[in-house]
């Protein structure tokens, strides 16, 4: 399957990457359907990662940000991560996850759906963007004085509009879409490979398990993203008989 997956991206222009938390496990950043650990193992992400969690509590979800911040303070890009930022040819990455790995590899085009967990943002309107704080509590806005928030997207918030249109366009004009690492089960992120098919651009799926994508997928390889990916870079530069390193 790898092979014939290697085939078709060989002669692919444009590839577009869609990634989710399965691509940053290998560095040690837990999927968002992971169980939690210690303190954060009674809590439900789905109903921190919300702004009602935030308005009853804003204490509390700004601590567990802060102990997801802490984690990522220690992890480095893996080989999932590497392989697509030596990607040969043109790769568009766009993430679902907010801890900035595919940045920190090298990949340069980058669209992020749902934030960035180094950021924080103003929780009222008036827009101000902060690096993260490290304060034990959330910081007042230096702008207007209402509390500060991780800049990442909640469940129940809109994504920011101008990624959600980038993403759109990239992958109906792609000449493939990888879904790599994901459950497929967050939307809007998990319409855009549909959005590649109805466009007539055929989708592979690279994960440690079936998804709703995987019946509509042309190429399912199942198996972890740190492995697959370095090997399908390695299969597409020998048919395009590549031997230079990257
Ligand atoms: C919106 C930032 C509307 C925060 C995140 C009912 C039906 C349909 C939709 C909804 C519904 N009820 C609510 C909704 C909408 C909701 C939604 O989709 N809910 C789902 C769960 C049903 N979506 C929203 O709320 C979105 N907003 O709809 O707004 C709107 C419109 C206009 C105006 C106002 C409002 C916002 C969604 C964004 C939420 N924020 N993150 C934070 O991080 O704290 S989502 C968060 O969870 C992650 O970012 C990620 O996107 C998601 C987890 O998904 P995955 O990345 O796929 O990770 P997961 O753990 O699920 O899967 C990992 C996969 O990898 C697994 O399959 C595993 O097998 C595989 N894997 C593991 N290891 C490896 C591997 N694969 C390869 N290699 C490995 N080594």
């Amino acid at each position: 399957m790898i092979d014939a997956l290697a085939g078709h991206l060989a002669g692919a222009a444009s590839v577009v990457a869609l990634t989710g938390a399965g691509v940053s496990a290998a560095s040690g950043v837990p999927t968002f359907r992971d169980a939690q650990t210690g303190l954060w193992a009674r809590y439900d992400p789905m109903e921190l990662a919300t702004p009602e969690a935030f308005a009853r509590d804003p204490q509390l979800v700004w601590s567990w940000y802060a102990w997801r911040r802490s984690l990522l303070a220690r992890v480095w890009p893996n080989d999932a991560h590497i392989a697509l930022a030596e990607w040969p040819g043109r790769v568009t990455v766009i993430t679902q996850n907010v801890d900035g790995l595919h940045q920190r590899a090298g990949s340069k085009a980058v669209i992020e759906l749902h934030g960035r967990l180094d950021r924080d943002r103003c929780s009222a309107v008036c827009g101000t963007r902060t690096p993260a704080s490290a304060a034990e509590s959330p910081p007042p806005c230096p702008h207007c004085g209402a509390l500060m928030r991780p800049d990442v997207v909640w469940f129940g918030e809109a994504l920011p509009e101008q990624a959600l249109a980038d993403a759109l366009a990239a992958v109906r004009g792609a000449d493939c879409v990888l879904s790599i690492g994901t459950s497929s089960l967050v939307r809007p992120a998990a319409e855009l490979p549909w959005e590649a098919l109805a466009a007539g651009v055929p989708v592979g799926e690279i994960n440690t398990e079936a998804t709703l994508l995987t019946g509509q997928a042309r190429w399912s390889l199942r198996g972890r993203a740190d492995q697959t990916l370095p090997a399908l870079v390695a299969a597409i530069r020998q048919r395009r008989g590549d031997h230079h390193e990257p």
